[in-house]
């Protein structure tokens, strides 16, 4: 089987994409209003290159926020999972597993504020079978086309941030009543940019980290993908009791 797969990597009947964002210092954050505090934009600090703190090596320290770049949040990064799993303890199933594409990008890019329903992902799964069992559910909306303009990609005015989302009754819905692992984005965050104002606040956090599923968000060449049949391979730090952590996160696609 695995040589199969070696084998089929190799032809290119199978490819290996890379759905993650480059980390860097510009790689856009979520910046939440005050009184709230934020996290650490990716840096890295130099330790020594080939020099008198080190003469043969090279090598940095890192700094960056749980929730930078392309990342998973864990159940317990809300208030709702708490006592579930820490983004160590997530499932290796959860890790490897199948992944469905929804392409609204065509809606994202008429309406920034663009939600999800209940009805669009009913229409997916009458054209294309229903959602994977244990696997993800990639929202595409174009966003990621975005993400090297910091300003572009958070699309703020002084209502604040104007990213497309999920309705809070189909994150209800997605959370308690399929049986995904988890929802992937292209945004910042899985939840719109206008979600601190729904009800309740932040459904996508609010209902998936209470279901103990997980997020994926800042993922790039999700049109790459075909609507089913693509294997995620997400490879977040196994960071004990952490929230969350940057992820490599790469599909293996058919053809
Ligand atoms: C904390 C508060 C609100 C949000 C988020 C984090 C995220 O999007 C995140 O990266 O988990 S919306
Ligand atoms: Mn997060």
């Amino acid at each position: 089987m695995l040589a199969t797969l070696i084998g089929a990597t190799r032809s290119g009947s199978v490819t290996v994409v890379d759905l993650t964002t480059p980390l860097q210092e510009s790689t856009p954050i979520l910046e939440l209003p005050p009184p709230f505090a934020n996290t650490s934009r990716f840096r890295l600090e130099e330790l020594s290159r080939y020099d008198d703190r080190g003469p043969a090596w090279y090598w940095n320290d890192i700094h960056t926020g749980e929730h930078t770049g392309t990342h998973l949040d864990a159940p317990n990064h809300w208030v709702t999972g708490r006592d579930g799993l820490d983004v160590s303890q997530a499932p290796l199933s959860t890790l490897v597993a199948p992944a469905v594409v929804i392409d609204r990008s065509a809606e994202a890019a008429d309406d920034a504020d663009f939600l999800l329903q209940v009805e669009h992902v009913r229409d997916w799964e009458a054209e294309h079978g229903p959602l994977p069992d244990g696997g993800w559910l990639l929202y595409r909306t174009g966003w990621a086309a975005r993400g090297n303009d910091a300003a572009a990609f958070a699309n703020a005015d002084e209502r604040g941030p104007h990213t497309p989302g999920v309705a809070p009754e189909c994150a209800r819905w997605l959370a308690r009543e399929t049986p995904i692992c988890g929802l992937g984005v292209e945004t910042v965050g899985t939840d719109a940019g206008q979600a601190s104002g729904f009800e309740p606040a932040f459904p996508c956090h609010s209902e998936l980290m209470g279901a103990g599923k997980f997020g994926l968000t800042s993922l790039r060449d999700l049109d790459r993908l075909p609507p089913t049949g693509a294997v995620l391979v997400v490879c977040p730090l196994p960071i004990v009791g952490g929230s969350g952590s940057p992820a490599r996160v790469l599909a293996l696609v058919e053809g």
